[in-house]
């Protein structure tokens, strides 16, 4: 047995219970402070609908972490979407290339989303075509 596999070596902290279905994360520095956000979201109807609150909205959140000079760590939860979601996947890329990360989810109900980081802008400059 490894350090890594030895009991007690691993202590579990639940970042947010409110929610459920959480499915990909993704570390990225969403506004520029050199310190990265969390990245996630959820689906509904996952697992033919066998997980918990399997109808409830989809949606994608972000969270800041800060860490306390007790050393303990702190969450806040900030919305990016609750109508669309996460599923299997996300891809984070400066899409248009504004000085930020935007993020592509799975979506829920249709292909692939983009959500379009307006942090460093303030204005939409990304142009989809169909
Ligand atoms: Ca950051
Ligand atoms: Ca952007």
């Amino acid at each position: 047995m490894n350090s890594l596999e030895e009991k007690d070596q691993w202590k579990q902290h639940v970042i947010d219970q409110s929610w459920t279905q959480a499915h990909s994360l993704a570390l990225v520095d969403l506004d520029g402070d050199g310190q990265p956000e969390l990245v996630t979201g959820k689906r509904f109807r996952a697992h033919n609908s066998g997980d918990p609150e399997a109808n409830a909205p989809p949606c994608v959140y972000w969270y800041k972490f800060q860490r306390q000079p007790d050393k303990t760590v702190t969450w806040k939860r900030n919305t990016i979407a609750e109508n669309e979601g996460v599923g299997a996947g996300m891809a984070i890329y400066p899409i248009d290339i504004d000085g930020d990360i935007d993020l592509i989810t799975t979506g829920k109900y249709g292909g692939p989303v983009i959500f379009e980081n307006l942090t460093k802008t303030k204005t939409n400059s990304y142009k989809a075509t169909e």
